[in-house]
């Protein structure tokens, strides 16, 4: 993987510190559908680099808020943060296909 990534500042993104703690989660898909190849992660990813730039079509996000962009290092939002829930194809919540570039939690 190339991804350049970063730790979720979780007080930040308003995660609770007490008791145990379920992290931000989201799962990245090549293709639509949930197919081809998947990536998960905790982790902020302010690149996806290589073969993974602008290639993502489906989502899962496990738990957190998440919101995409056009470019690296979270330049120019894509669509509506997503929450929790399953994203078989992202133009159809208003994320252009094959065009992300970076990602990350905003909230929780
Ligand atoms: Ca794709």
């Amino acid at each position: 993987m190339e991804f350049i990534t970063a730790a979720i500042d979780l007080k930040e993104a308003g995660v609770a510190s007490a008791g145990h703690i379920h992290l931000p989660e989201v799962v990245i898909y090549y293709d639509k559908d949930f197919k081809g190849s998947e990536y998960r992660t905790n982790l902020n990813v302010l690149f996806v680099g290589g073969v993974w730039n602008d290639q993502i079509s489906s989502i899962v996000v496990v738990s957190g808020q998440w919101q995409f962009y056009l470019h690296r290092d979270f330049v120019e939002p894509l669509g509506p943060v997503l929450g929790p829930g399953y994203y078989p194809w992202v133009e159809a919540v208003g994320i252009r296909n094959d065009q992300v570039s970076s990602f990350r939690c905003v909230g929780y």
